[in-house]
């Protein structure tokens, strides 16, 4: 299997993140792609690539552009306004409140593009993300050649990015930008599956009324894990969209066997719809040892959920997502991938 490495990832270095109520050391950080590139190359997964420069257009066919331009110029914007360090919102547009008027001020435009204060936004947020929306561009050209899969190694992660607003360390929805163009190449049906520990808000929103792309997601309960406010069971799609959305919600400290009775139900459901593709949005933060997750999968079960991911039979581009263990990261993804490459 073919990597795509996006190597502009270390320019998103956040030292610190507000943590109930506090700074405190970063989780999303540069280390967590060193580790697994270094995994990569030592498993013998196959050749690693530079990602090609796609443009700005395959991001704007999923976010607004006015976020992107928001997004690019925002720790400039944050110094301007005499801010030090990395930028944090602070005021959001809640219940009541309107989000349909852009604000002049940047806290409040801070605000109205972004859902949560701990993602950092930092002076090379942009170029890292933009970076890694062409990694995931660049896999996804292997995988409409013909590759049977291919791995984008990139962070900062995508899948709680929304089509205006970051969050959840996130901030342009690799996943979506990937199916969408996948559908712009002439691909009809475009499954994700999410199997992130956490709910991959921003991607099934970005899909929700749509019949073109599923999406499905086996995650922490949201009435206890973040994202905390999507990701329910009841959430099936709105109007073409209707049935064509499934998520999977699991309670902190399930069992192997009832995450993978889940992902047998998901996989059901997208086995009925004949994608003719998977992308999975590949989170590793269901490992046992993770500091902010409480699933408990080892070195067997990444290998078995790839096992699986290749028995399912389509074309399947991996995106990577989250995975805080950083020294055991890299041992944990390479499971999945080469548990794929085995079966
Ligand atoms: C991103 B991805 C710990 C609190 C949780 C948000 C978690 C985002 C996870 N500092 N903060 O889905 O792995
Ligand atoms: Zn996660």
């Amino acid at each position: 299997m073919k990597t795509v490495y996006n190597a502009a990832h270390a320019a998103h270095a956040a030292t610190h993140e507000i943590f109930r109520g506090r700074l405190v050391p970063a989780f999303e950080i540069p280390a967590r792609a060193d580790y697994i590139l270094q995994a990569v190359q030592g498993a013998g997964l196959g050749e690693v690539l530079a990602p090609v420069d796609h443009g700005r257009a395959p991001l704007e066919r999923v976010h607004t552009p006015r976020y992107l331009r928001f997004v690019e110029g925002a720790h400039a914007e944050w110094q301007a306004a005499g801010g030090e360090g990395d930028a944090f919102p602070a005021v959001w547009p809640v219940r009541t409140l309107r989000s349909d008027v852009e604000p002049e001020s940047f806290a409040g435009r801070m605000g109205l593009y972004s859902m949560d204060s701990g993602t950092p936004l930092t002076a090379g947020s942009w170029a890292a993300a933009y970076a890694g929306a062409q990694a995931s561009l660049t896999a996804l050209d292997l995988v409409l050649a013909g590759q049977r899969s291919a791995y984008c190694l990139t962070r900062p992660p995508g899948h709680h990015a929304g089509a205006d607003f970051f969050g959840g360390y996130c901030f342009i929805n690799n996943a979506a930008v990937a199916a969408q163009a996948a559908r712009d190449a002439g691909l009809a049906r475009v499954a994700i599956l999410d199997v992130d520990y956490h709910h991959g808000n921003g991607t099934q929103a970005i899909f929700y009324d749509r019949a073109d792309v599923f999406f499905a997601s086996v995650h922490g309960d949201p009435r206890t894990e973040y994202p905390f406010f999507l990701g329910h069971a009841d959430e099936t799609g709105s109007g073409a969209g209707a049935g064509f959305n499934a998520n999977f919600p699991l309670p902190p400290g399930v069992a192997n066997e009832d995450w993978f009775a889940a992902l047998e139900q998901a996989l059901t459901r997208l086995a009925a719809y004949r994608p003719e593709l998977l992308i999975v949005s590949l989170g590793v933060d269901t490992y046992g040892g993770d500091p902010i997750s409480h699933f408990k999968f080892d070195q067997p079960e990444f290998r078995a959920l790839g096992r699986r991911l290749a028995a399912f039979g389509a074309p399947t581009l991996f995106l990577q997502e989250g995975g805080y263990a950083t020294e055991a990261i890299g041992h944990n993804v390479v499971a999945v991938l080469q548990g794929f490459e085995a079966a």
